[in-house]
């Protein structure tokens, strides 16, 4: 009795986290396969008592597969996607390929889990960990008092430009401590940093508003920024919502935070949101929230939640969220969203 399971990415970033959770929240596997490409195929990875051989998808027999788990890149999933779930697995794919198709839902697990009901092509999206950062903290809110209206700036951490994001940032701290990272203090060119091989500037000791690529619409956003507003839309099923979002990389290694600015429909205080947050699921309210008080935690953070001054009248709120982007804001939501499908769709 169990769950055909397949992670494909399962010795990626995040495909780690996904093994780990897997077994940490007990998921109710029969039999678990671990694909990724040919470069890793034949490692042995070890999975609670089980000994499992990464096999190359290209080569790997797609049947009997009940969900298959993606985090393997949005290339990989446009290919490979489909071809599981002709095979008939569900598909739980953590990259942006899927996020905006019609007919894909696009779920966070304690937000929209009804939009699994009805799952037409056997694919389901997991969203950008900017945007799942913010949807348990925001849901709530938007059903008591009515979202219009969302400013957000983001402060991502490395680790979600993967591995060489963290590795980056490690070699600029170590260059900058062996040299006197102390002379930035006055001359910013004091340093001799190694060239950035990820981040699209140095990342250690500094900030750099700029993630993913420019959209060529003439917006001058990049993907990233327009992720919240598309997927914010859709997963609260608010198409109208009025969003916009600057996305900053800061020299953080896990656990992204982001700078809300809330407007609604009716008056909300911030002691009325603290009463509707106080009974969120998933979510924590604290005082000062930071990235590193995240990093490795399941639930969102929120705190400094203010009257927004720049609204008139009691209709905005702003607030700081912090949410771990590896595991929230991608291998636990996806998780989450495979126990769901299990649920609805397999009698165990
Ligand atoms: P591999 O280890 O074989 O390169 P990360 O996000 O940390 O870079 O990890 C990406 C994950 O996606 C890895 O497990 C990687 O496997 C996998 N992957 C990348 N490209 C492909 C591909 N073309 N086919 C299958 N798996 C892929
Ligand atoms: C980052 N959010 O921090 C990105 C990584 O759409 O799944 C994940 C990109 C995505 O760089």
């Amino acid at each position: 009795q169990g769950i055909n399971v397949a992670v494909l990415g399962a010795t990626g970033q995040v495909g780690m986290v996904m093994r780990r959770i897997l077994a940490d929240r007990r998921f109710p596997v029969k039999n678990l396969r671990f694909l990724a490409s040919a470069r890793s195929a034949g490692t042995v990875l070890e999975w609670c008592d089980r000994k499992i051989t990464v096999e190359d998808v290209a080569k790997a027999d797609l049947s009997g597969i009940d969900i298959a788990i993606f985090s393997a890149g949005g290339g990989t999933s446009k290919v490979w996607a489909p071809r599981f779930a002709e095979k008939g697995a569900f598909v739980v794919d953590n990259s942006s390929q899927w996020r905006l198709h019609n007919d894909v839902p696009l779920v966070v697990s304690e937000v929209n889990p009804d939009d699994l009901d009805d799952i037409p092509n056997r694919i389901v999206a997991n969203p950008n960990c900017t945007t799942m950062a913010c949807m348990p903290v925001l849901k709530p809110l938007s059903d008591a008092f009515g979202l219009s209206r969302l400013i957000v700036s983001s402060y991502q951490a490395v680790s979600g430009a993967g591995r060489a994001g963290a590795l980056q940032l490690m070699n600029e701290a170590k260059a900058a401590l062996d040299q006197g990272a102390d002379k930035l203090v006055f001359d910013g060119s004091a340093i001799d940093f190694p060239k950035p091989t990820k981040v699209a500037r140095t990342i250690a000791f500094d900030v750099v508003p700029f993630i993913g690529g420019i959209v060529d619409d003439g917006s001058e956003e990049t993907d990233e920024e327009q992720k919240l507003r598309n997927e914010s839309r859709k997963i609260l099923h608010l198409p109208e919502l009025a969003a916009s979002c600057t996305c900053v990389r800061v020299g953080v290694f896990t656990a992204h935070g982001m700078s809300v600015n809330a407007e609604f429909e009716h008056d909300v205080t911030p002691d009325d949101a603290r009463a509707v947050l106080a009974k969120a699921q998933n979510v924590t309210i604290t005082d000062i929230p930071t990235p590193l008080q995240a990093a490795g935690k399941d639930v969102s953070f929120v705190g400094r939640i203010r009257q927004d001054q720049a609204v008139p009248g009691r209709k905005g709120l702003s607030m700081f969220i912090t949410s771990d982007n590896l595991r929230k804001g991608a291998a636990l939501n996806a998780i989450q969203i495979a126990e769901i499908i299990a649920d609805k769709y397999f009698k165990l």
